[in-house]
């Protein structure tokens, strides 16, 4: 068939990611015999004119689109993305008969409403390297698409299972050739690029286990070196480690990063850290392979509130991480989730003198929690009556715990006047 996949992210929010894991899915449709292009809509001045070249070069028979925010997670002035995603939709439609598929980061916690929300024809929840040629190949024999994972149609229950998990080793690599980067910016940007999927913290306002699962699924090392390679010999030097954590499971990211020393592929990188199981062997060869920044979410400096979050780290251990992180030279920052179940003024006032303690490189606060559905934070929020029975989370909704509202976010202000290294 011919699909066009379109990347409908434009927030350069943080930063401005390439869309990979659409880039995984073109990969795959590709593999399984269809004709594909990709388009990806950011920094694009005129989306709808991007979309009108793009369907007249390519008369798509399947739409596939990428939906990875749904808001900008910002309790203060919350931005509800979704609907550039409908307008993007909207405009699909009126150039094309085209059946209309999304999916992506954003669209799987959220796989009913978004759907209804975005009036299009299928979603797919989780994994799309497997789910959507399935979809296609029912699409192409006029079969009704039953039986395939993940698959959501509007005013239905998935037949087969909620989410798509597919087997992460058994799935493409994304290819180099698909990104639209000129040359000349090839060398500055973080490449996206992911070695594992699932996470199984079950930190409890975490919607990463909505996305990708529970269980950690591992890419095979040699794959990750053959992905790495690619994009290297394509003019790519900095990458990002999108994986929720990168240090677990630990002797999977142990025998990662001496792979990636050994190879000499001359590349910097960043990552994300679970704040438990980091010890010194671990960042040497972090460090030996090219880590120059990590980011480490300890998210409170107050024990009780650990545990609120269901943190399976304490406070030692992230004075061991950041010191180990600092003595290797790698960049670090921090981040503070201020506001949650059972937080105070005291636990505040605790988590800053904490944060101020291990004299990071950088500290993100973020004031007040987006609630996610299926967490543990949804069911607390839902007891104490913060969101209404009926509410389906589509809109942003946050939690902020009682007594902090019109308080903190003035003292955080003040308190982050003094230290240049802090942000919002
Ligand atoms: C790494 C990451 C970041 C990095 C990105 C670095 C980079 N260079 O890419 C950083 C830290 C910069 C970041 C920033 C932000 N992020 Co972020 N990020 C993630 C994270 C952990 C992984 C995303 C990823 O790359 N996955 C790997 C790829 C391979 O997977 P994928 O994109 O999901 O694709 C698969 C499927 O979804 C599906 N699929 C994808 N597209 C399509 C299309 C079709 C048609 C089909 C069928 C299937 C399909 O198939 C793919 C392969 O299996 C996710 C959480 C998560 N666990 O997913 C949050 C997440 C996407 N981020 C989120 C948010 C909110 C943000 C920020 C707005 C936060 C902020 N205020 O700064 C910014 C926005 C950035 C931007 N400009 O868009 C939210 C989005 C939900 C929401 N509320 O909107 C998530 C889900 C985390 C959360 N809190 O729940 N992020």
């Amino acid at each position: 068939m011919r699909v066009l996949l379109i990347s409908i992210n434009t927030e350069p929010i943080a930063m401005a990611p390439l869309p990979l894991g659409l880039n995984c899915v073109a990969v795959a449709t590709r593999n399984a015999g269809h004709a594909v292009r990709m388009l990806d809509l950011m920094g694009g001045d005129d989306c709808p004119s991007l979309i009108r070249e793009a369907v007249a070069a390519s008369a798509p028979q399947v739409i596939g689109i990428s939906v990875r925010n749904i808001d900008d997670q910002n309790r203060a002035q919350p931005r509800f993305l979704l609907e550039t995603a409908r307008t993007t939709i909207a405009t699909c439609r009126a150039l094309s008969a085209a059946t209309i598929v999304v999916g992506g980061a954003g669209y799987s916690i959220f796989p009913e409403a978004a759907l209804r929300y975005l009036r299009a024809d299928f979603g797919i929840c989780g994994d799309g390297e497997e789910a959507f040629p399935a979809l296609l190949r029912a699409l192409e024999r006029g079969e009704p698409p039953g039986g395939i994972a993940g698959l959501w149609r509007p005013g239905a229950l998935p037949q087969n299972g909620a989410a798509a998990r597919s087997e992460l080793a058994a799935q493409p690599l994304p290819d180099p050739a698909l990104w639209t980067v000129p040359a000349g910016l090839r060398p500055e940007i973080w490449l996206p690029f992911q070695t594992r999927r699932g996470c199984p913290m079950d930190c409890s306002y975490c919607s990463t286990p909505a996305i990708e699962g529970a269980v950690i699924r591992q890419r095979p090392i040699a794959g990750v070196l053959q992905g790495i390679a690619a994009h290297v010999a394509a003019g790519f030097q900095h990458f990002y480690f999108v994986d929720s954590t990168f240090n677990l499971p630990p002797a999977y990211a142990r025998e990662l990063c001496a792979a990636l020393g050994a190879a000499g592929l001359g590349i910097r990188w960043r990552c994300i850290l679970y704040p438990g199981s980091v010890d010194a062997d671990l960042v040497t060869k972090m460090a030996a392979a090219g880590c120059v920044e990590a980011s480490l979410g300890f998210e409170s400096g107050c024990p009780a509130m650990l545990r609120n979050f269901h943190k399976q780290f304490d406070l030692d251990q992230v004075r061991t991480a950041a010191a180990l992180l600092r003595d290797h030279g790698i960049r670090r920052t921090g981040f503070l989730l201020l506001g949650g179940p059972g937080e105070t003024r005291e636990s505040i006032e605790e988590s800053l003198v904490f944060a101020d303690s291990l004299a990071l490189d950088q500290l993100k606060l973020t004031t007040g929690i987006r609630i996610y559905p299926g967490t543990a934070l949804e069911r607390t929020a839902r007891k104490e009556g913060v969101i209404t029975p009926g509410d389906d989370l589509l809109l942003p909704r946050f939690y902020l715990a009682r007594g902090l509202e019109g308080w903190i976010e003035p003292m955080l202000r003040d308190w982050m006047q003094e230290r240049p290294w802090c942000t919002t």
